[in-house]
């Protein structure tokens, strides 16, 4: 059922000093008035103290703090409550279970959230943005999905939807009369609208890469040769010592994979095994994996170290052949006689640290930051697809113009630009897409 009552505690499970319920859905006040002494319903979004009973043996579960949201005035649309339990592992969970015996059924993952999608509470771009802020693990994802819950993204394919509708007016006149040689609106004029509407689309689309990226973590390689000092900058970017690091050359042997924030942006960094012509069978299996990695990266941060005058050959082609963009760092600075040209780095001193990490978030997430936090930004697979098949269909609008197709095919390819951008929004959403959109979600959001 849609609207049956459903509870579950929106708090993780563990020692803690409180903990949230949440019981939602039509019936959920006469429920809670069975567990809740006193209950007041009729005092809407504030908080009382009041004892939780269970319904049946009237046993004492807990103090605690409710608030009652009357729908449709609440997160889902429907009558919810919040009450506020200690925490730990015990208490919150018999005040669930007090609930359930007073008739609420345990929430199943994300339920609250399609239930304020189906409501109207929320569009699909805001619930997906609701995931992304719980799951920010760094700034710039925090506030990519704060701008999105805001409506940044919807506002702006609502905007784009006027647009289409806007240009499929422009061509209404050759819809009614097809006979006619010259409408009141100029084909240079419906040009223009179509190029407008088609570059906010391929901007919108633009930006897909890294907003994707922003989402996953950008996945940075660290390579080069032996003891080039990349275990040391691996440890330093990170801020622990997760990598062992000696002055013994190939060390690493595996692969490391730790999640970074860099400059605010998320990231996923991976040490690697030196690259060099190896007998060792170990090594010469760490630096397959290693390549495997640069074949995958977003990023490589290439390390060359100051003091090594020899020339790296095998290194150098490698990363020639890298289809990643390559950032070059000169490591150990602080053995060099004189300053490096480019980009140098201690980590004995920190010199140059700062600006390698800039430079990093630069090279990963530029784009991103150019636009800064107010432009509208595509952050999932399901975003690119829509919008791909948005702009396929404004560009068969323009090639059937071209090609003096009659008006009214011609605008049939609006309407499925303006479909594929419905879609986006979810304004009309099948039960697939929604299970797909729900599946990652957390128990009681
Ligand atoms: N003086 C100095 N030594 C460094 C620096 N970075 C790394 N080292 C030393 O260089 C050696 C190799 O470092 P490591 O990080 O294991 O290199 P990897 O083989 O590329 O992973 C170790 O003895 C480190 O202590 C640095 O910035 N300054
Ligand atoms: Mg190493």
């Amino acid at each position: 059922m849609l609207s049956d009552p459903i509870v579950a505690l929106a708090t993780p499970p563990g020692r803690s000093a409180l903990a949230v319920i949440r019981l939602s859905g039509v019936g959920a006040f006469a429920i809670t008035r069975r567990c809740l002494r006193p209950f007041h319903p009729d005092r809407p979004r504030a908080a009382w103290r009041a004892q939780l009973r269970h319904p049946a043996s009237g046993e004492l579960i807990d103090e605690v703090l409710a608030a009652c949201f009357p729908a449709p005035h609440s997160y889902t649309g429907h009558d919810l409550v919040e009450i506020s339990t200690h925490g730990g592992l015990l208490v919150p969970a018999e005040a669930v279970a007090a609930l359930v015996a007073a008739g609420a059924r345990p929430a199943r993952p994300g339920e609250f959230t399609r239930r304020a999608v189906l409501n109207g509470k929320l569009d699909l771009l805001q619930a997906e943005a609701t995931a992304d802020l719980i799951d920010a693990g760094s700034p710039a994802q925090r506030r990519r999905a704060l701008q999105q819950l805001d409506r940044g993204l919807s506002a702006r394919l609502a905007a784009l939807r006027a647009e289409l509708l806007e240009l499929e007016a422009l061509i209404a006149y050759e819809i009614d009369f097809p006979e006619e040689d010259e409408g009141p609106v100029s084909p240079a004029r419906v040009t223009a609208a179509w190029r407008a509407v088609r570059e906010r689309i391929a901007g919108l689309l633009a930006t897909a890469p890294e907003g994707e990226r922003l989402r996953e973590g950008a996945l940075l390689v660290i390579a080069g040769r032996p003891n080039a000092g990349k275990s040391s900058l691996f440890n330093a970017l990170l801020g622990r010592e997760r990598a062992i690091v000696t002055e013994v050359p190939g060390t690493t042997r595996d692969a490391i994979e730790a999640y970074a924030v860099i400059a605010g942006f998320p990231f996923r960094l991976v040490d690697t095994a030196g690259l060099r012509a190896s007998d060792d069978r170990v090594e010469q299996i760490g630096i397959e994996v290693a390549r495997q990695y640069l074949g995958a990266a977003d990023l490589v941060l290439f390390c060359r170290d100051a003091g090594c005058e020899i020339a790296d050959v095998e290194s150098e082609r490698f990363v020639a052949a890298c289809q990643a963009p390559v950032v070059e760092v000169v490591t150990k600075v602080d053995l060099a006689a004189r300053s490096p040209d480019g980009l140098g780095v201690s980590v004995v001193t920190g010199a140059g640290l700062e600006a390698l990490r800039a430079r990093l978030a630069e090279a990963a997430f530029g784009r991103l930051l150019a636009l800064g936090d107010v432009e509208p930004v595509v952050t999932r697979a399901r975003h690119r697809a829509a919008l791909e098949r948005a702009l396929g269909e404004v560009d068969a609008f323009y090639v059937a113009r071209e090609q003096q197709v009659d008006a009214v095919a011609a605008a049939t390819h609006l309407r499925a630009a303006v479909g594929a951008l419905d879609d986006l929004i979810g304004a009309v959403t099948p039960e697939d897409v929604l299970d797909r959109v729900f599946a990652s979600f957390c128990v009681g959001k």
